[in-house]
């Protein structure tokens, strides 16, 4: 098996870390050509990291690729059996997904559209709210009593609210509409996987914004 991608895409990430949190470790690497190579698009048709291979089965669409994880790799379940429990996760998985991802994209953009960034953390704080509502209060993890998809989803999001606060007060944004998920990150970043991912995350986002001479 192997992921195709690279470790700043909070995407390819949550593969990473629903394998991690299962106790197996997934080696990531960009696709040979780039993400619009025909070849890559064959595997992919969005065009979008990460995909999945497993033997001679390609698979797009981070979500998907989790669960299918959860399924086939031995490990604790991180989809609970209790239909409730198991719809909260997914629920908590889906709102970062469609909420909270999408707020932060401008922000990453900041350096090409800043006029973008003032709505952006208005959004964010709003997506923010809005799955502490959807959290058990004072949950020890992302979804409730276990450790769910949606904490290898919520985590590499949260990694960049603490890289962006400086300068977009992202992290504070978090402490200040979410408190609740706040003290759950501060929790799980300190964890051994949650260490490891930031150090991994960073080095990356640091590549990334390092001048191309
Ligand atoms: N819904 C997709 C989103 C994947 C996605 O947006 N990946 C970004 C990296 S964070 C990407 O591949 N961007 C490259 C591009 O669009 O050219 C998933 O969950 O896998």
């Amino acid at each position: 098996m192997k992921l195709l991608g690279g470790l700043l895409s909070p995407f390819v990430m949550r593969a990473v870390l629903v394998a991690r949190l299962k106790g197996h470790e997934i080696p990531v690497e960009m696709p040979e050509g780039g993400l619009r190579s025909e070849a890559y698009l064959r595997l992919n048709p969005f065009g979008k990291m990460p995909t999945l291979l497993d033997g001679d089965f390609a698979l797009p669409e981070s979500a998907v690729i989790a669960e299918y994880l959860d399924e086939v790799l031995e490990g604790p379940r991180l989809l609970p059996d209790e239909p409730r429990a198991r719809a909260r996760a997914r629920l908590l998985a889906r709102a970062a997904d469609l909420y909270v991802a999408p707020a932060l994209t401008p922000i990453f953009r900041a350096r090409e559209v800043p006029e973008a960034v003032p709505a952006a953390r208005e959004s964010l704080q709003t997506a923010l709210g809005q799955v502490e509502r959807l959290r058990p209060a004072g949950a020890p993890h992302a979804a409730g009593e276990h450790l769910t998809i949606a904490d290898a989803t919520l985590m590499p999001v949260f990694f960049f609210l603490d890289a962006f606060e400086s300068p977009f007060g992202t992290a504070t944004i978090l402490a200040e509409a979410a408190p609740g998920l706040a003290a759950w990150w501060k929790a799980a970043r300190q964890t051994a996987h949650g260490a490891r991912m930031v150090e991994e995350m960073g080095a990356a986002l640091a590549a990334f914004m390092a001048p191309r001479s």
